[in-house]
């Protein structure tokens, strides 16, 4: 099933190209196996899609109409810190959700690595809030 956001895009707080690896499930730790995932992070979720949208795609703008993105998080009650103990990796981060899915993005340019910490961290303290 799609995550809602996908038919509201005024609620995409920011997107980008990020390197991304999975490293639990359900509290079961995963072999890592980074990749460079186009991100997604709006309404209550963070989205994951294997392809960026297409340069000048219609209205969306984040996503092609009809993509199916890769996997979705919830990040109500998700966890933030800086993943600099579970990566050699420089700027790296770390999201733990409540279901125990854990994941590092990262990416080399540590401003960028900054902006998604300061968004990811507004919209779970928003959905604290809630
Ligand atoms: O945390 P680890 O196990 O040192 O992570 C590294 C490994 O996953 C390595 O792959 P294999 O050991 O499965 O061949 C990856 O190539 C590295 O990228 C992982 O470490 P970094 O420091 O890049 O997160």
């Amino acid at each position: 099933d799609l995550p809602q956001v996908l038919e509201d895009p005024h609620e995409v707080e920011k997107s980008g190209l990020l390197n991304v690896t999975k490293i639990a499930q359900g509290g079961r730790k995963l072999r890592k196996n980074w990749a460079q995932l186009w991100v997604v992070l709006a309404g209550n979720s963070l989205v994951f899609y294997r392809e960026p949208p297409p340069p000048m795609a219609p209205s969306s703008g984040w996503a092609p109409a009809g993509s199916r993105p890769e996997s979705s998080v919830d990040l109500r009650g998700a966890a933030l810190s800086h993943g600099r103990h579970l990566s050699s990796r420089r700027h790296v981060l770390h999201i733990r959700t409540v279901p125990g899915h854990e994941f590092l993005l990262q990416s080399d340019q540590e401003g960028e690595l900054r902006a998604w910490r300061r968004a990811l961290r507004a919209v779970i303290e928003r959905l604290e809030r809630e």
